[in-house]
C-alpha cells in the first residue's frame, strides 16, 4: 500500500519534472539586436538588414526581411542569408529621406516563427531610385506585403494555440496521479 503511493506520487513527481523541464525549451527566438537600430537615425544608407537573435534561426523559406520606405516602395532585395544566429538581407541603394520600416519573420529554433518590425531614419536622401514606376505594380506590392503580414500573424496565432497543450500535460499528469491513487487505494483495501 504505501510503496504503491510511493510509486505513484514518484511517477506524478516525475511528469510534472518533464513538463516544467519542456518550458524553457520552447521559447521562442528572442532579437538580441539589428542593423540598423530600432529608431536609429543614420544620415548614410545601409547597404544591409543585420539581425541577431538569442538563439540559431533555422534555414528556411518562411524567413523574409521587407524594408518599405517612406513612400511605401520596398528596399531588400536578393535572398535572406542565415549564418547561426544571425539572419541578414542585402538592401537596393536607399532613396528618399523618411522613416524606413524592416518587417522581418524568422523561423525559430524551437519551430515557431516569430515576427516584428524595426524603425529608423534616413537623414539625407540616397541615390536610390523607387523600383516599381507604374502605379499598378506598387499596389501589387502592398498587397502581397499586407497579404504576408496576415500570414504572419495568422501563424502567430496558432502558435499561440499551440502554447496550450502545456496545460493539457499538467491535467493529464493530475489525472494520472489521482488515477493512481485510487488503484492504489483500492488495491489497498483488498489486500486488507
Ligand atoms: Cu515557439
Amino acid at each position: 500500500m504505501k510503496r504503491l503511493i510511493a510509486f505513484v506520487t514518484t511517477l506524478a513527481v516525475a511528469l510534472l519534472t518533464m513538463v516544467t523541464a519542456a518550458l524553457p525549451a520552447s521559447a521562442h527566438n528572442v532579437l538580441i539586436s539589428s542593423s540598423p537600430a530600432e529608431g536609429e537615425e543614420l544620415d548614410t544608407a545601409p547597404t544591409e538588414v543585420v539581425l541577431t537573435f538569442d538563439q540559431p534561426v533555422q534555414d528556411a523559406d518562411v524567413n523574409e526581411i521587407a524594408v518599405t520606405g517612406p513612400n511605401g516602395d520596398q528596399w531588400a532585395e536578393g535572398t535572406v542569408e542565415v549564418d547561426g544566429p544571425t539572419v541578414s538581407a542585402p538592401l537596393r541603394p536607399l532613396g528618399p529621406a523618411g522613416e524606413y520600416v524592416i518587417g522581418y519573420r524568422v523561423l525559430s529554433a524551437d519551430g515557431h516563427p516569430v515576427s516584428a518590425e524595426i524603425r529608423f531614419t534616413l537623414t539625407s536622401p540616397g541615390p536610390g531610385q523607387a523600383s516599381g514606376t507604374a502605379d499598378g505594380d506598387q499596389s501589387g506590392a502592398e498587397q502581397g506585403e499586407a497579404g504576408d503580414t496576415a500570414d504572419a500573424e495568422a501563424t502567430a496565432d496558432q502558435d499561440d494555440s499551440e502554447g496550450v497543450p502545456v496545460w493539457v500535460w499538467i491535467v493529464g499528469a493530475a489525472v494520472l496521479l489521482i488515477a493512481g491513487l485510487v488503484v492504489a487505494l483500492r488495491m489497498g483495501k483488498s489486500q486488507e
